[in-house]
């Protein structure tokens, strides 16, 4: 049987690690994807928030679905927290690094800890942070391995790993696959990755902003004939006349990651993909 869940021992360490710095951090900041920032939100923020501030950022803000963004910080700031959502491609920080300023202590550098699931964009917020390129970014998951501290501007910074909830079933794994941030060929495979996307894309109601700019047939049909023609609209044809679906699934995969449909967000507040987590 295929696996569902990806969860490599890099994770676990990390996570070992990060309970272990706790106490000697000030502030942890939790990335996590503006398309899904309920599905994204790490496993650690529960436990981290009743011991120390933790801050929200929420990445890729310009592959999500602008107004929805805006939503979504105005719902974390009503809750009393602390959040910005960023293009971290294009960004200085500077509202986040005004507010971080404000927490310096007096006698030495202030300790923060970026967490959250796989390819959020930690690394690459960590480098703006410190100012400089300094830790390893990528676009697959699992670039980051292990926990490392990271010094710049007055603040001493630690990465860590992409981190996964060992509980979390297969549901979630698909749906961070979606965003780059879980191994398709791992769980199952990119097809039956993919067929989910188009359900779930069916489903919500978010034909127009995605599977609608590749102009292909639907959103009516079955998941399956969807993806065949998405599969021959991207040239995934076959010998006799057929698509190969793997290969299909896994453009039609990385084109949604990458941002490559269209800006779309897959959650909204009060529409989230696992009801029991908001
Ligand atoms: N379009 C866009 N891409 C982003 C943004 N932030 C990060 N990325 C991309 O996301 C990918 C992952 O970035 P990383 O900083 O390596 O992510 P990470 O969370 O450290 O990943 P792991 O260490 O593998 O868990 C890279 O290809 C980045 O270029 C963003 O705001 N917008
Ligand atoms: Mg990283």
């Amino acid at each position: 049987m295929p696996r569902t869940v990806w969860f490599p021992g890099h994770m676990a360490k990390g996570l070992r690690q990060l309970r272990s710095l706790l106490d000697k951090l000030d502030v942890l900041v939790e990335v996590r994807d503006a398309r899904a920032p309920e599905a994204t939100a790490s496993p650690f923020s529960a436990q981290a928030e009743k011991v120390k501030p933790l801050w929200v950022v929420l990445s890729k803000r310009d592959l999500a679905d602008e107004d929805v963004t805006k939503r979504w910080i105005r719902f974390y700031r009503d809750q009393g927290k602390m959040a910005w959502a960023f293009d971290l491609r294009r960004t200085q920080l500077k509202p986040f690094l005004a507010a971080v300023e404000m927490k310096k202590p007096v006698h030495r550098e202030l300790r923060l800890a970026v967490i959250g699931v796989p390819n959020v964009g930690k690394s690459m917020f960590l480098n703006l942070v410190i100012g400089k390129k300094a830790a390893p970014t990528g676009a697959v998951p699992g670039v980051t391995r292990g926990v490392s501290w990271y010094r710049g501007r007055g603040f001493l910074v630690v990465d860590s790993p992409g981190i996964v909830d060992p509980k979390s079933d297969a549901a979630v794994h698909r749906l961070l696959a979606w965003l780059a941030g879980s191994r398709s060929d791992v769980i199952g495979g990119y097809e039956s990755v993919a067929l989910d996307f188009i359900s779930y894309i069916q489903e919500r109601g978010l034909w127009e902003k995605t599977l609608g700019n590749l102009g292909v047939e639907g959103p009516a049909l079955s998941p399956e004939d969807i993806l065949f023609n998405v599969g021959k609209r991207l040239g995934c044809l076959v010998k006799g006349g057929n698509v190969d679906l793997e290969r299909a699934g896994k453009m039609l995969v990385d084109s949604f990651a990458a941002g490559k449909l269209g800006r779309a967000s897959l959650e909204a507040p009060g529409f989230v993909a696992f009801g029991d987590r908001q």
